[in-house]
């Protein structure tokens, strides 16, 4: 053989090394980890469901789902996977406040749409959610890889409320996120900051006389059976966000980028499916199961008295936040001037 032959030989070899390479050492089929806030079925648990989904139909990879209690509570699920522990996490912005205060813009009362179909808009175009939130995640070590909306916050409390007076001397829980508490501060009532897991007890024992979620998760966790006085005020939305681990997610090869970002992009079409129709559905399973239950919607004239009380929180959001957060609201307000069309 004559070494220009050899050479040929060789290179081929070495050709077929790396190819084999490809398919079985570098591309090899990972197990990722994924924990969110909430049940069987709920909102958080479609959506990861669709991502595993796609994730395991794309590619050699699978997922291992957590629900709400299996690794802790939303923060430990963050903690986990900012030490790498998880590759994927959903928290929502209500637990975020300590790592992000920015995150709580989304309690800023009568800041959001109310009809789902503009709030849908905001989330697909809106450039805050887009673009500032993924640099504010950065900085934390996430990549952030969605936001997206639940259901309209619905009060429940131990009697109708329509005006803030009704409120006075009332502990509503809130999430733990020190916005939210000047939110039911201007309301008028004394809010009461506790993780998901106690809220049940404390609603049963009076401990608490109220609390705020969307109507699927009213229903789903059986906040409607000690809290039976539920309260349409459309002063927000319940928003979550889906995340990875920041080294984990530049580690990966970028044919596994692709397919963590498309996986999250389908997930986010199906939620939005998912939730259409949810909040009446819900509704209609509380009244069946319950003759306790009443329904109050604000009128327009009772939604005023509360609206009032929004621009003094908002200021407290600019005093917790600075510069970065006074230019985050801006975002959000011009991004919702365009998707509302005013
Ligand atoms: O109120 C809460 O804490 C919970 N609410 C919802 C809708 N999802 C998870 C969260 O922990």
């Amino acid at each position: 053989m004559n070494n220009n032959r050899q050479l040929k030989r060789l290179a081929g070899i070495v050709c077929l090394t790396l190819a084999g390479m490809g398919l079985t050492g570098l591309s090899h089929a990972d197990t990722w980890r994924y924990a969110h806030e909430e049940y069987k079925g709920d909102v958080q648990d479609v959506f990861a469901h669709k991502f595993k989904e796609y994730i395991e139909d794309h590619s050699d990879h699978s997922l291992q789902i957590y629900r709400f209690g299996e690794l802790g509570e939303s923060d430990d699920i963050m903690e986990q996977t900012q030490a790498g522990i998880l590759q994927f996490v959903d928290q929502s912005p209500g637990f975020t406040g300590a790592l992000i205060p920015e995150a709580q813009i989304f309690f800023i009362p009568y800041l959001m749409p109310t009809d789902m179909d503009t709030v849908v808009k905001f989330f697909r175009e809106s450039e805050a959610i887009n673009k500032d939130f993924v640099e504010l995640y950065a900085e934390q070590g996430l990549e952030l890889l969605t936001m997206f909306p639940e259901g309209e916050m619905v009060v429940t409390a131990d009697e109708p409320v329509t005006s803030p007076a009704d409120f006075k001397g009332k502990k509503m829980r809130v999430m733990t996120n020190p916005l939210l508490s000047s939110t039911y501060e201007a309301f008028g009532a004394t809010p009461t900051p506790l993780p998901w897991g106690e809220v049940y007890g404390a609603l049963q024992t009076n401990m608490i006389q109220g609390q705020e979620n969307p109507i699927f998760w009213i229903e789903s966790g059986g906040l409607y059976e000690v809290s039976p006085n539920l309260i349409f005020t459309r002063h927000g939305w319940f928003t979550t966000a889906m995340m990875a681990n920041q080294d984990f997610y530049n580690d990966l090869p970028d044919k596994d980028k692709k397919l963590v970002q498309s996986a999250a992009d389908y997930a986010f079409e199906e939620i939005i499916k998912h939730i259409d129709g949810l909040a009446e559905k819900s509704l209609k399973k509380i009244m069946d199961a319950s003759d306790d239950v009443t329904v109050t919607r604000l009128t327009d004239s009772q939604i005023e008295k509360f609206k009032a009380r929004a621009p003094q929180v908002e200021k407290t959001f600019i005093d917790m936040t600075g510069d970065s957060g006074k230019a985050l609201l801006e975002q959000f307000k011009e991004d919702l001037k365009q998707v509302s069309g005013s």
